[in-house]
């Protein structure tokens, strides 16, 4: 341990609260002894014994770790695509008082001033300052406990989005105290923190101007937003190294940036498979194969639109993972053709717990393969979950990855289209009874902090791999299935995860409740998981842990219609819920939140082949879009959809209008009267009961289709383009074969379209392999253009719907190249 001695002078000793934890003894960092460069990275080594490395990963991104005894670790992270890039060159001046690290390219600049204690501060390359250190507060740490932890000053008015999922009401997440450690949290109340994951990644608002911080620590770790004193914010864990990235955000310092830049560090979630996008069915559970065949023919004699039917643990022979229980399910294979011969798609839930259970061949296997998980005295780690007492594969293990991988051969052959992981924060039962997790959050719900890792390579506690152990176990799912069916794009759901996660996984937020508050709360909640990377994301639909009402369950079709993983799903005890439970009205109106959602798929479709690109995902808060907003920044109850749709549900009981907010600088136009408002005011909106309400940017073309039952009706379905007018604008629309990865061989179509005050011009590549477009829609016009002409021909069969201020345009054929009119 280090001696008083070593402390530098003119700091005194920092004592800190971290959270609801016992009061540490800080020992700051101390002043910079000496700065060595060391090809493009510079090393510091300070008074406190540390060692401090500044280096940047792209001309964009800085890099700092920090490590209290002087010794860096290995340098590998579960979150980073590469663990190994090409550093990024700098330039480098020291004197005895500061070092600067600038990147060669791009113009950020770190400046570390070494006294009285090393600080950091990033400037952009205006000469901003976008983050520094608090010289109140250096970097700190704790010897004792191994505990970390460095602090920024923070403005009155900055604001903060991301943190994974968070269950919090408020938008922006200023004044709150974080913690990240995977907890399953059943019916968790509004407020409640942690939750499933852990994504420690923010992006700052600042003036308009963004940055990210990305905390890339594995251990129990928190931020303190400015809860503790609103001039600093603070980031650290109970172990490993400080180590972080500050994203500057380039030029212009958009939450875009930031965001693109993060995903190139994390990765990026792929385009899934089009079904996936259709809207889902789900119950905990279904329990027999007559009841599954039974719901998929309800949906297709009511014409209710479905793609997925998802088998929660009550498929399973006695909760054993990868088997059918004979009675309930026979024959699976039989049953999964009949549903894939009328549209449908199958998900099966797998847990991570493996029966411990000598007659069965997957435990036997795991066990002869020496991948489970073994507690501190080197014993397989048993704990109680569904199936009773079970082992567990150690995900942090290559070789348990890849044996995992492999078991989904048998599901896959009998034609299970998708998995989901559940229970992998991990989650067990208390050691003494078999009940449903209770609420109190305590060690008894998770494996000992002394179990033991593999940590592919890096063997350690499950203090400190606890929070990837979802993220691995996910992983192995779709590595394994990439390679069992690499003709295939996997389908896999997660409820626990780690930065990074969205490479190999959706994400749903898990047991919430059947309440308004949860509800409203899915729109923060998802909005800030979606700009933490984790972009195919959704909640359980009418709320999992309690019988909804109909109203709820209809208000909460529309809300969530257009979020990227749309599936209604409920708990054991709860009362039956599909979108026709409740019949009448509220029937009606969820086949027309379904039917919405179908009408837009090729949008939503195209807005995942952009994320796959860009980062930049489908689910979006105002303040992504628009940061220069002040009065956008803090919306908490609408959402985008890409950019160029706005959905305000309501959220409200009884509501039947409510105040939408219209972000500045863009007209707005009601989907389905074709109304237009100015952007920058707050509009009351009818919203009845059948109808969500949802505005389209003008300037912005939406690909939309007629009305199908499932995906595989989409090939032959035509599009029609909606372009809502008023603006300039440039937009495009991505087809490809729904699955498989031909694409990215070049079988893809994108058609360019851009509208200005009187035309609309296109651009279809000649294919015949993808749907064609047959139609393009104006919205928003007052009344019929006195003419319209294509590519010069006027036009007489176009046909004006005054109701909903819409021109409808039939296309001769896909040649066509502009359209104009007189307003
Ligand atoms: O302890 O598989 O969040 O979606 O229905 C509960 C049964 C275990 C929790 C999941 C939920 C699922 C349930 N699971």
């Amino acid at each position: 341990m280090r001696s008083m001695k070593k402390w530098a002078a003119g700091l005194a000793p920092l004592l800190l609260l971290t959270g609801p934890q016992v009061q540490a003894a800080w020992q700051g960092v101390g002043a910079a002894m000496q700065a060595k460069r060391a090809g493009e990275e510079v090393s510091f080594v300070t008074a406190g014994g540390a060692r401090v490395v500044v280096s940047f990963v792209t001309p964009d991104v800085v890099r700092v770790r920090m490590s209290a005894d002087g010794k860096l670790g290995r340098d590998f992270s579960y979150a980073r695509v590469d663990n190994a890039p090409a550093p990024t060159k700098i330039e480098f001046d020291d004197n005895a008082e500061r070092t600067e690290l600038r990147a060669t390219t791009g113009g950020t600049r770190v400046v570390v001033q070494k006294r009285p204690a090393l600080t950091i501060t990033v400037y952009d390359a205006q000469g901003r300052v976008v983050v520094a250190d608090d010289p109140a507060r250096p970097m700190a740490f704790d010897a004792a406990t191994g505990a970390i932890e460095a602090s920024k000053q923070r403005d009155a008015y900055e604001l903060y989005y991301g943190f994974g999922e968070q269950g919090l009401p408020t938008i922006s997440r200023e004044g709150q105290f974080l913690v990240n450690w995977n907890t399953d949290s059943y019916k968790y109340p509004v407020g409640t923190n942690p939750l499933y994951q852990t994504i420690p990644f923010f992006i700052a608002l600042r003036d308009g101007r963004a940055y990210g911080l990305f905390f890339d620590n594995t251990y129990r770790s928190h931020f303190d937003m400015g809860k503790s004193d609103p001039r600093r914010y603070a980031f650290g864990a109970d172990g490993g190294e400080l180590n972080y990235y500050v994203l500057t955000g380039g030029a212009e310092r958009t939450p875009a940036n930031v965001l693109r830049d993060y995903t190139a560090l994390t990765g990026r979630t792929a385009l899934p498979p089009l079904w996936a996008l259709g809207y889902q069915q789900s119950r905990y559970s279904y329990m027999s194969r007559a009841k599954v065949e039974e719901i998929a023919r309800t949906f297709r004699e009511k014409k209710i639109p479905a793609d997925v039917i998802h088998l929660d643990i009550d498929y399973m022979d006695g909760y054993r993972v990868f088997t059918w229980n004979p009675q309930t399910f026979p024959e699976p294979k039989q049953m999964l053709s009949a549903l894939h011969h009328d549209g449908f798609h199958v998900v099966t839930i797998v847990d991570p717990g493996v029966k411990f259970d000598e007659n069965y061949a997957v435990y036997r296997s795991g066990r002869d393969s020496g991948i489970y998980v073994r507690d501190a005295t080197g014993k397989e780690l048993h704990a109680k979950v569904w199936p009773g007492i079970c082992a567990f594969p150690d995900f942090t293990d290559a070789k348990a990855r890849a044996w995992w991988g492999e078991l989904y051969k048998k599901p896959l052959s009998e034609g299970v289209d998708g998995f989901w992981n559940d229970m992998d924060e991990p989650a067990v039962f208390s050691a003494d009874d078999f009940r449903e997790p209770a609420l109190a959050q305590g060690p008894q719900k998770t494996f000992a902090l002394d179990v033991q890792h593999a940590g592919d390579g890096d063997p350690g506690t499950h203090a400190r791999y606890h929070n990837v152990f979802g993220m691995q176990m996910v992983r192995a799912t779709f590595e394994g299935l990439r390679k069992l069916a690499p003709e295939r794009r996997p389908f896999a759901i997660t409820r626990a995860g780690y930065a990074g996660v969205q490479r190999y996984s959706a994400v749903w937020s898990g047991d919430n409740d059947a309440s308004w508050d949860h509800l409203a709360l899915t729109i923060p909640l998802l909005t800030n998981l979606s700009i933490s990377g984790v972009s195919f994301v959704g909640a359980d639909v009418g709320g999992f842990a309690a019988t909804t009402t109909p109203e709820l369950y209809t208000r909460w079709m529309q809300a969530a219609a257009l979020t990227p993983f749309y599936r209604t799903h409920s708990a054991v005890d709860t009362d039956q819920r599909e979108p026709w439970t409740y019949g009448g009205e509220y029937e009606r109106s969820n086949r027309a939140a379904i039917e919405l959602r179908y009408r837009l798929l090729p949008y939503l479709y195209t807005l995942f082949a952009q994320n796959e690109e860009s980062g930049l995902p489908p689910l979006r808060p105002l303040a992504f879009d628009y940061p220069q907003d002040v009065d956008a920044l803090l919306v908490a109850d609408e959402y985008l959809v890409g950019r160029d749709l706005l959905v305000a549900p309501v959220v409200v009981q009884n509501q039947r209008a409510r105040n939408v907010y219209f972000p500045k600088g863009e007209v707005w136009i009601d989907w389905w009267s074709g109304v237009r408002y100015e952007g920058g005011k707050t509009v009351k909106i009818e919203a009845p009961l059948e109808r969500l309400p949802l505005f389209v940017r003008a300037g912005a073309s939406v690909p939309t289709q007629p009305v199908i039952q499932h995906s595989g009706e989409m090939k032959n379905a035509p599009l029609t383009i909606a372009v809502a007018v008023g603006a300039t604008g440039a937009s495009e629309i991505y087809q490809d074969a729904g699955d498989g990865y031909a694409y990215r061989k070049g079988a893809s179509r994108t058609i360019k379209i851009s509208a200005r005050a009187d035309k609309v011009s296109l651009e279809i590549p000649k294919s015949a392999a993808y749907q064609r477009v047959v139609a393009v829609e104006l919205l928003g016009l007052d009344a019929a253009p006195a003419t319209i002409a294509i590519d010069g021909k006027t036009v007489r069969d176009a046909v004006f719907d005054a109701a909903g201020k819409r021109l409808h345009i039939p296309l001769p054929n896909e040649n066509v190249k502009e359209i104009s009119f007189v307003r």
